[in-house]
């Protein structure tokens, strides 16, 4: 008989701290619905967000994209504000867009495809705020490249040059190792001597010794 009270006891106990953690998360839930509706005022402020002060070659887009982030007198994101960009210096240059809005996120982006100037310069504006500044440097590519092959390490393991250019591969290691860029295309396993590769489109190649885990290195084609 005590034994049987005891464990309705123990369902009713149970069923109370059920009931508790039900209202405690649906509390939480009601907190976090009136944060996340709570509506931007506003635009007050223009922020750079990404990208500014990148150096890069002549005739090519960054590798990264200028971006501003948008934010109420609060620090809130605002979306949906109209962002105008423009270069200021920059002859020969672009945008991928001149007129953006902000995303949900209150941020705003747009590429610059530097020209043939050296120093550039682009504005984000929003209507009655003070605009912000982005800078970038254009130089000319590299036309020709050359990496050491080492044990066990390609140096440098990073090389940009311009389209239709070479890069020159000279063994200075005592192990074997090899250029390889994949299937049917890579250089001889070798401890010593030179290989040369052509690059005739522009993108990034990834290369490795294929005798040496870890060992590898990437070549960049710019325009
Ligand atoms: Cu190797």
């Amino acid at each position: 008989m005590t034994r049987r009270v005891s464990a309705e006891r123990r369902l009713q106990s149970a069923n109370r701290r059920a009931r508790q953690l039900a209202i405690c998360a649906g509390l939480l839930a009601l907190a976090c619905s009136s944060d996340s509706t709570q509506p931007a005022g506003p635009p007050a402020l223009v922020t750079k967000s990404g990208g500014d002060a990148q150096s890069w070659y002549h005739n090519n887009a960054l590798p990264a994209a200028f971006s501003v982030t948008v934010t109420d007198a609060n620090g809130t994101r605002v979306p949906g504000v109209r962002v105008d960009w423009a270069i200021v210096t920059g002859t020969g240059a672009s945008l991928s867009r001149a007129v953006d809005s902000t995303d949900s996120k209150g941020v705003a982006e747009t590429d610059l495809t530097l020209g043939v100037g050296t120093a550039h310069v682009v504005t984000a504006s929003v209507a009655g705020l003070p605009s912000v500044t982005f800078n970038a440097t254009a130089a000319a590519p590299p036309v020709r490249d050359s990496v050491a092959v080492k044990d066990n390490f390609f140096q440098p393991d990073s090389v940009v040059l311009q389209v239709n250019d070479t890069v020159y591969w000279t063994w200075a290691g005592s192990a074997s190792h090899n250029v390889s860029f994949g299937p049917g295309q890579a250089s001889a396993t070798q401890t010593s001597g030179t290989y040369n590769k052509q690059f005739t489109a522009v993108g990034k190649f990834a290369y490795t010794c294929t005798l040496h885990s870890g060992m590898k290195g990437v070549v960049v084609v710019v325009n």
